[in-house]
């Protein structure tokens, strides 16, 4: 019997999809997979699994969706014109191909490095840049480090100034660009343990929960905790996403979400010179978090009673991969929840403590470590939160260089400006639908005698009745947030229930118009976009973002039709993140950052939906 279709994928599925794929002809002798992925939601109740395959021959890439309940193609789309995300065989490659060039070898050679096993290489899917010998191939920049040994910090010591272009269905360096000379710098800048001398005197925290946790985990991924249900989905694509997550209230199950997830993210890079300007990631379309997945370990990736889950991705030749303890599902004591002290009543005092359910995992992509964490709040609300560390990337830096678009890292080595832009995807279901969405901004009156004591300001919402009219941006002068509501469904005050979302306050794209990043993700130049909700819309900068072209896919090419978005199955696109002018305090390894999104309810309640939480024992 099939898996129910938003069970997590497993490596047996993994197995017997490509069996099914071979079995229905959709595989030839030079086909690779390119995802594999539990469909988006969808009305069967069969178990639908997504694959894309590229075909190097022919270049075409397939996505098609089979069914393991029926054995059958559900759909398939051919598509050609576009380059499909690079395996992670290719990847890793593309280190070797570069590695073993005598070319690479000789350039190096005259920059002092004679030995090639020393040479750590990054390969880089940075997109289209418009090169004349780019358009035609599929190509990786591999971006070159130094290390004397294995467990040394390469982003420590750029050999910056060469950029070797690897040829992915040639297997071959086939160009490399010079473009100055920069030393390697001296400092290894360790961070490993060992290579250092710890700190004393933090002495140990446990975090026990006697009588275990409060939640279950059933069938996979079911998660049920106190009034919630969700299911925890590891997407090819996405990483660490979310489906189905509804409240129950008493024997009623209210839907909010039919899915959450984050959808892509843009790192743009400011710096102007030659070997950095190309830089531009798109982690999620391009890498593929959930085949970037980290097993995690207790005691030092999580604390306290954690309950993990398996995650599987499918190899080149569509094989399985397990990653073990890939999900971490535990509660967090968040403070307290609400309290109130009668100072009417000799300072009596109520007190009741919070707590969340966390599910999250984290993604190492190069030099960059993500964390996916999902909060659910016994209050009713819902947070996202992405977890940035690790290394910063990093250039050469000699005396007189420019430190307008990067900063000094150490005294031969700088980091270029950037932005982190999360696009997160929320296929919004409140109270089952359909739904509507509100800006609202609160604006002071002016002076005048309907404001007699010049004090009046109040919340004006605005009913987004077209995609276009939805895409704005965040304004903290005007406290803005947009509302989403199900216009069908009232509260005990006789208004439509809904959800708030309180955005993070963040820059959008700084790269221009003009720019070829700006081309690729488009989404980045607003926070907000709204559209309804369809299966084949799910990627806001596209579905085969490397080396994209044509421009413009995704976000903005979906609401150029301005599509009606009042009473129907709608999906909120938020921008968020960080813009990261890097401090010294970020080497060699990067203390967390963090970037977050948050929806609380609005009405959806008929009070403080935490006002039942029990009293704790105190001491
Ligand atoms: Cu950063």
């Amino acid at each position: 019997m099939a898996a129910h279709p938003e069970a997590l994928l497993t490596a047996d599925e993994i197995t017997a999809v490509t069996a099914l794929a071979h079995d229905l002809d959709l595989i030839g002798d030079d086909t690779t997979f390119r995802r594999m992925a539990v469909s988006h939601p969808h009305d069967s109740d069969e178990r639908w699994i997504e694959i894309w395959l590229y075909h190097a021959g022919s270049k075409q890439i397939d996505e098609v969706t089979l069914s393991l309940t029926s054995n059958t193609v559900v759909d398939k789309t051919e598509v050609t014109g576009h380059k499909p995300q690079p395996t992670m065989g290719e990847m890793s490659r593309a280190g070797d191909i570069v590695r073993a060039d005598a070319k690479v070898a000789e350039v190096l050679a005259q920059r002092g490095v004679t030995d090639m096993s020393k040479v750590q290489v990054d390969a880089w899917p940075s997109g289209n840049m418009g090169l004349d010998h780019e358009v035609p191939r599929r190509t990786l920049r591999g971006v070159l480090f130094y290390r004397d040994e294995k467990a040394d910090n390469g982003y420590a010591r750029p050999i910056d100034g060469v950029i070797a272009f690897v040829d992915l269905d040639a297997g071959e360096v086939y160009h490399i660009d010079e473009h100055g000379d920069w030393p390697i710098p001296a400092e290894t800048n360790e961070y490993r343990a060992g290579a250092l001398r710890d700190r004393t005197g933090l002495e140990t925290i446990d975090i026990t929960q006697p009588d275990g946790p409060s939640f279950t985990v059933t069938d996979g991924n079911l998660i049920t905790w106190q009034n919630w249900d969700v299911r925890a989905i590891m997407d090819h694509t996405e990483g660490l996403a979310l489906q189905s997550l509804a409240w129950t209230d008493g024997d009623r199950r209210r839907p909010i979400m039919r899915r959450a997830s984050l959808a892509e993210m843009v790192v743009p890079y400011g710096e102007t010179r030659e070997t950095q300007a190309f830089k531009n990631a798109l982690d999620v379309g391009e890498i593929g978090l959930g085949r970037t997945v980290n097993s995690l370990v207790l005691g030092c990736d999580c604390l306290g009673d954690i309950t993990y889950l398996d995650s599987a991705w499918a190899f080149d030749d569509g094989s399985p991969i397990t990653v073990e303890q890939a999900i971490c599902i535990h509660e967090e004591d968040f403070g307290i929840a609400w309290k109130h002290t009668d100072s009417h009543n000799d300072g009596a005092s109520e007190v009741r403590r919070s707590r969340r359910l966390v599910i999250s995992s984290l993604f190492t992509v190069g030099n960059y470590d993500y964390g996916i964490f999902w909060y659910l709040y016994l209050d009713g609300t819902i947070q996202l939160e992405i977890k940035l560390t690790g290394i910063v990337t990093t250039q050469g830096y000699k005396a007189d260089d420019s430190l307008d678009y990067s900063a000094l890292m150490g005294p031969e080595v700088a980091a270029p400006i950037h932005q982190h832009l999360f696009c997160a995807k929320f296929d919004m279901d409140v109270d089952g639908g359909p739904n509507t969405a509100y800006r609202v901004d609160v604006v002071a009156d002016p002076p005048g005698p309907d404001n007699p004591h010049n004090n009046a300001f109040r919340a004006v919402p605005t009913r987004l009745e077209t995609e276009q009219q939805a895409i704005d941006r965040v304004d903290a002068a005007k406290a803005r947030t947009w509302r989403v509501v199900n216009e069908t469904e009232k509260n005990r005050l006789g208004r439509p229930t809904g959800f708030k979302l309180l955005p993070a306050d963040t820059a959008t794209l700084f790269p221009s118009e003009a720019s070829r990043i700006s081309g690729r993700a488009g989404f980045g130049h607003q926070n907000m976009w709204i559209t309804p909700t369809s299966r084949d819309e799910r990627f806001p900068a596209g579905n085969h973002v490397t080396q994209s072209e044509p421009t413009g896919m995704g976000l903005p090419e979906w609401t150029a039709a301005d599509r009606p978005i009042t009473d129907t199955a709608i999906t909120v696109w938020h921008v968020f993140g960080l813009t990261h002018s890097a401090r010294p305090e970020d080497f060699p390894v990067m203390p967390t950052e963090y970037a977050r999104c948050t929806w609380v309810p609005v009405g959806f309640f008929d009070k403080n939906p935490a006002l039942d939480i029990a009293p704790s024992a105190c001491h």
